[in-house]
């Protein structure tokens, strides 16, 4: 459809619909008639790239999480209608600012499932024959408020004001059966929108609903309450998102949610599948590719075997053959409490012949490893089925075509380490992928004036399908007026970013300072710990005049903490007291700053990565598998102050090392220290590491008498009975991050030295767009080509 037509079909839909115009209609009321005609402007498309992906050798991304944002600004941008839509609104006397009230979409918590949204955006942007399919949850990642310094918890409930972006498609509805009941999936749609293409992909959700939609037997029986229980314990499955991020609780509702996507996936994609051939699955393979997003989705493995043998009629042996060249496994993590394990016995009476075939699975596992002169204790740590848990990666392993890790440092840990026994039987399967992000919402859509400033020196917007083009840009590093103008973009985004922060959580932080940003989930291996204890530091030191002429500085922090996590609650809380102790100081005002932004999410993000300046990417060597915030910081202009761990390795190496500040101790490092490692000495023989400790616990900071603060304290020096003291290896790097940090704040204060680093890392950037990952999939694992 033209644009000028689309333009038409939002008067028209406002008029029909909520009988009101342009100029009077609400912030929601304009939302949904733009949102509705612009779908409405794309239905052919989508259907003519749904038939295309269909009839040609596809790939779907199974994940039980997409962090799609706000969905609004994203599709405008991709079709090319911003600036169209933009007028047609300020013609009426509202603007494109009205958007900014529509909830973000979160489906996800973190990096995990932010990738596979940026994966999608790729994907259709490169013609790719990619489609998702995850949960349609009722509430999506909590919404985070902060009172007297801790994290509350409130619902998400995000289509609250309707979501235009979905289609429903009942007339596709599948059932899902259970031990103790059967529900309904039925799927929404969502148009992933290829940026200056026709593709358009598509992203399916399920939602769980009862078979039948009101069981009127019940309510003429007077169990008015039996039905309604009934519905609501169908609709309990996709009711909400389980929001712990690296940690796995091995709830049955969350293996319900799990085997419901799945199931209903495959039974879509089988579907689909015999309308062209029919019973005939000798070509099933050869079309369908399948990415397992972590664990979460691998029931999908067992459960295609159930229905291609007790639905379709092959046998169990053709059945995992063309598993085993469906499926392809991307791990996230070598966190041991993040590897999903579930209990044989939950597992049995949730699904009981899902079970069963594992159990076949996990003895013709046992038999390839006798073949290959397995046995012994080094066979039974191999099997899927151990003392009564099922190992999810393990199965994933055995079944699929290829394993991916998501940053070199990542893939080698796995090959050598954690899955080495797996890799030494099937090296041909291991691959590396690093991750990406989608420089169309974490460059063009984040940071106008810094894409203006790209485009126009190169002379073109190639750079928005092709990153690397602005390797190009480089020489203008001795340009000190180009230099001089990225500057000034650099300061214009801090005061965007101040007066929003001051709007939304009432923290006044000035512009003119450096923005130290730390933006991530709260988890102690990410170690904002460290941070904010260098910053007490810091303070001290500044306070008692020992360190003069520092930098003036906000240190930024963002980040929700899993409900039952209590640590990181209580991090949480410590950046707050340490905000207060710093603002009630005359002696450091306007020399630095804490400022901890509640509810950090995908919108949120976007205004603070275009400010940015310092990312603080510090997580212990070995445990962050990649990251992504890095990325998008780095995109936009902010050097690295961090460990070389996950993607911050590669970054250094496409971005120079003296653009970035690396510190701390290396895996091998930390390996060799390991055994005699003393946190308890460190923390009796210096003081400075002592006497920020110490604030937790002789009153310089209050926890709300919950005791949390002891028990930080405590989980550094003295360990508790399930781990080591100071597992993370803070005091081990204490002195090390706080010279790096002074270093930034020295340099920092040299506008066009600090400058140069900028444009170093945004015009090295290339690698890391998503584009290149997604490309690397599709013709590594995927073997997919464009349409
Ligand atoms: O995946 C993250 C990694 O920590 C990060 O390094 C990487 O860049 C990113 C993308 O590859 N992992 C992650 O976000 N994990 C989760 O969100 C997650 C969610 C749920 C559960 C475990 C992990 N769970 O067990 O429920």
């Amino acid at each position: 459809m033209p644009k000028k037509k689309m333009l038409e079909a939002v008067e028209l839909y406002l008029k029909s619909e909520f009988q009101t115009t342009p100029a009077e209609a609400t912030p929601d009321q304009l939302h949904t008639a733009v949102s509705r005609s612009l779908m409405a402007g794309i239905a052919d498309r989508w259907h003519a790239s749904a038939e295309k992906h269909q009839n040609t050798r596809h790939a779907y991304y199974f994940s039980a999480e997409f962090l799609m944002g706000r969905m609004i600004y994203n599709n405008l941008l991709c079709l090319g209608m911003t600036e169209e839509i933009g007028q047609l609104l300020e013609k009426n006397g509202a603007s494109l600012d009205a958007f900014e009230e529509v909830e973000d979409c979160a489906l996800g918590n973190g990096g995990l499932g932010r990738l596979a949204a940026c994966f999608l955006d790729s994907a259709a942007t490169l013609n790719l024959p990619l489609d998702g399919y995850g949960i349609r949850y009722k509430y999506g990642l909590f919404k985070q408020k902060i009172e007297g310094g801790f994290q509350k918890e409130e619902a998400d409930d995000w289509t609250r004001y309707g979501d235009p972006w979905s289609l429903r498609r009942e007339d596709e509805a599948v059932r899902v059966e259970f031990a103790d009941q059967t529900i309904v999936a039925v799927p929404y749609d969502m148009p992933i929108i290829g940026y200056n293409t026709s593709n358009i992909g598509t992203l399916r959700l399920w939602q769980a609903e009862p078979v039948q939609a009101f069981d009127f037997n019940l309510f003429n029986a007077q169990q008015y309450d039996a039905a309604v229980a009934e519905r609501n314990r169908a609709e309990d499955i996709s009711r909400v998102l389980y929001p712990n991020d690296s940690t796995d609780d091995g709830k049955i509702l969350r293996l319900k949610q799990q085997y419901f996507f799945c199931s209903a996936s495959l039974q879509d994609i089988i579907r689909k599948y015999k309308k062209t051939y029919g019973n005939d699955f000798s070509h099933f393979a050869e079309m369908n590719a399948i990415q397992l997003n972590d664990t979460h989705p691998v029931i999908s493995i067992p459960e295609l075997i159930r229905l291609l043998t007790d639905g379709e009629g092959l046998s169990f042996d053709y059945a995992l053959d063309i598993c085993k060249q469906v499926f392809s496994y991307t791990n996230h993590t070598i966190l041991a409490e993040a590897l999903e394990k579930w209990s044989q016995h939950l597992m049995e009476r949730t699904i009981p012949r899902v079970f069963h075939i594992i159990v076949m699975l996990d003895q013709y596992l046992g038999g390839e490893l006798h073949q290959k002169g397995i046995t012994g204790d080094k066979e039974y740590s191999m099997h899927i089925l151990q003392h009564g848990t099922v190992h999810m990666a393990y199965m994933a392993i055995y079944c699929s075509r290829y394993i991916n890790g998501v940053a070199q440092l990542h893939t080698e840990i796995l090959k050598n380490d954690v899955l080495r026994d797996w890799y030494q039987i099937y090296p041909e399967k291991f691959q590396n992928k690093t991750n990406g992000i989608t420089q169309r919402r974490w460059l063009a859509l984040c940071n106008p004036e810094l894409s203006d400033l790209l485009t126009r020196l190169l002379g073109n917007e190639s750079w928005k399908t092709d990153l690397s083009q602005l390797k190009q840009l480089e020489k203008y590093v001795e340009d000190e007026k180009v230099m001089q103008e990225l500057c000034e973009i650099k300061l214009h985004s801090h005061q965007k970013l101040a007066e929003f922060v001051q709007k939304k959580d009432g923290i006044t932080i000035d512009p003119n300072t450096c923005f130290d940003v730390q933006i991530k989930r709260l988890h102690e291996y990410k170690r904002q710990f460290l941070n904010i204890l260098a910053i007490l530091e810091l303070y001290y030191e500044i306070a008692e005049g020992s360190l003069t002429d520092f930098t003036p500085t906000t240190f930024i922090f963002g980040a929700k903490s899993a409900p039952g996590y209590a640590r990181a609650k209580g991090i949480i809380k410590l950046i707050n007291e340490v905000a207060a102790l710093i603002d009630r100081d005359d002696r450091v005002r306007g020399k630095i700053k804490v400022a901890f932004l509640s509810n950090y999410n995908v919108s949120y993000a976007e205004k603070i990565i275009a400010a940015a300046d310092v990312s603080e990417q510090i997580s212990t060597a070995g445990k962050e598998a990649s990251g992504t915030g890095n990325m998008k910081l780095m995109a936009n202009g902010a050097v690295t102050l961090g460990t070389l761990d996950g993607a911050n390795i590669e970054i250094v190496e496409e971005a120079g090392s003296i653009n970035e500040y690396i510190f701390g101790a290396t895996v091998d490092e930390i390996r060799s220290v390991q055994e005699h490692y003393n946190p308890n000495g460190m923390y009796h023989n210096d003081y400075k590491i002592k006497r920020v400790l110490d604030a937790l616990v002789n009153g310089t900071l209050n926890d709300g008498g919950s005791g949390i603060f002891r028990e930080l304290h405590d989980s550094i020096v003295y360990g508790a009975s399930w781990h080591r003291p100071d597992q993370y290896f803070l005091l081990l790097d204490f002195e090390r991050y706080l010279e790096a940090k002074k270093q930034v704040a020295r340099d920092y204060k040299d506008q066009l030295v600090f400058a140069k680093k900028r444009w170093m890392n945004i015009c090295n950037s290339g690698k890391f767009s998503s584009d290149r990952t997604i490309r690397e999939y599709a013709k590594d694992i995927w073997h997919i080509e464009e349409v």
